[in-house]
C-alpha cells in the first residue's frame, strides 16, 4: 500500500510534516518533553549535538553521550499533540518515505517522557519523581485507534461502576508502560504511580479560577479510586496518549514525573527548575548506563 499526499505530508525537502525532521535525524532512543525550551536542558549534556530542527513547538536536538546516540523532542501540551510526534517519529522509522511504503522491518523506539506533574494524593511529596507504571487516559485519544486489546478493561470498568465518575465524557482508558524499559528507571529514586492524563490544566485537573467546574470532585473522585493496591498518583496531559500509541505502533515507552505540584495539599514546588534538572541528569544517566 502506498500512502497517498494528504495522508502521509512531507515538506519540499523529504521532512515529515509537523516536525520536519528526516529518518536519518532522529536516534532510537527519543526523549520527550512538553516545553521546547526544555530540549536545550536536556541536549546541554550530550558530547556533542549533531542536529537542531525544528517547526512549530515541536524542536528536536540529536547528539551522543559516550557512544549512545539520544534525540530529544519537545511535543507541546497534550494528547493531541502527541498523536502528531508519535505518529510521525514511527513513519520516520518505519514507513519508506520515497516510497511511501510501510517497511518489512520494523524498528522499535524507547521514548521516554520527561514532564512535570500535579500529585493528587497528599502522601506525595512536591519534589519527588513518579514513574507512570499505568496511565489513566481521561482525554479521547485511544477511542480513535483500534486499540481495545490494549486497553485494561477490568480497571477501567471497575472505575467507572465505582467512581461516580460524571457522564458527557468519553469512557476513561487504562494503558501501561513497557516494564523492560521502565525497569531501566526504576530505583528508590521513583516512585511508582498510575498517571490519570487529561484534557486541560485548569478544569480538567480540578482548577477554578475565574469558571465553576461540571464536577467539584473531580481529583476527590481520582484520589479515592481503588483497584486492589492500585490508585491514581497524580495529573498530567500527556502520558496516556504516549502509551497508547507507542504499544500501538510497537514502541516501548515510558513517562517520569517530576511532581512540582500537590493537589491534596495545594503545595508547589520552591524551585521546579532545579527539580526538573534532577530528573533531566538521573533519566541520562540510566540511559547511558542501565
Ligand atoms: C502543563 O503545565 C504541562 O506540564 C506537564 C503537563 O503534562 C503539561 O504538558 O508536562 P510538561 O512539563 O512536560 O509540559
Ligand atoms: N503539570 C500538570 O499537568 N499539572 C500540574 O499540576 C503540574 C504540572
Amino acid at each position: 500500500m502506498n500512502f497517498g499526499s494528504s495522508e502521509l505530508i512531507l515538506n519540499a525537502d523529504g521532512s515529515i510534516y509537523h516536525l520536519n525532521l528526516l529518518p536519518e535525524d532522529i536516534a532510537d532512543t527519543v526523549i520527550t518533553v512538553g516545553d521546547p525550551d526544555r530540549v536545550k536542558l536536556v541536549s546541554q549534556h550530550f558530547d556533542h549535538v549533531e542536529l537542531k530542527k525544528g517547526k512549530r513547538e515541536f524542536i528536536t536536538h540529536t547528539g551522543r553521550i559516550n557512544n549512545k546516540r539520544i534525540s530529544v523532542i519537545s511535543t507541546g501540551i497534550g494528547t493531541d499533540n502527541i498523536d502528531i510526534v508519535l505518529n510521525e517519529l514511527d513513519a520516520l522509522v518505519n514507513i519508506d518515505l520515497k516510497t511511501r511504503s510501510i517497511r518489512d522491518k520494523k524498528t522499535s523506539l524507547d521514548i521516554v517522557r520527561i514532564g512535570t506533574s500535579g500529585a493528587i494524593q497528599p502522601d506525595i511529596p512536591v519534589d519527588s519523581f513518579i514513574l507512570s507504571e499505568y496511565a489513566m487516559g481521561l482525554d479521547s485519544l485511544l477511542h480513535f485507534y483500534d486499540s481495545r486489546h490494549i486497553q485494561h478493561m477490568e480497571i477501567q470498568k471497575a472505575f467507572l461502576e465505582n467512581s461516580n465518575w460524571f457522564g458527557g465524557l468519553s469512557d476513561p482508558y487504562v494503558v501501561q508502560c513497557d516494564a523492560s524499559l521502565a525497569g531501566r528507571f526504576n530505583s528508590s529514586t521513583m516512585q511508582l504511580g498510575f498517571t490519570a492524563t487529561n484534557v486541560g490544566f485548569y478544569g480538567p485537573q480540578g482548577r477554578s479560577l475565574r469558571l465553576g467546574l461540571g464536577d467539584a470532585e473531580l481529583n476527590d473522585k481520582l484520589a479515592r479510586f481503588r483497584y486492589g493496591d492500585l490508585r491514581i498518583t497524580n495529573l498530567e496531559m500527556e502520558t496516556s496518549g504516549i502509551y497508547g500509541l507507542a504499544k500501538l505502533l510497537g514502541h516501548r515507552a515510558v513517562s517520569l514525573n517530576a511532581i512540582v505540584a500537590n493537589r491534596a495539599t495545594t503545595e508547589f514546588s520552591n524551585n521546579p527548575n532545579k527539580h526538573i534538572d534532577k530528573l533531566i541528569a538521573y533519566t541520562l544517566e540510566r540511559i547511558v548506563n542501565a
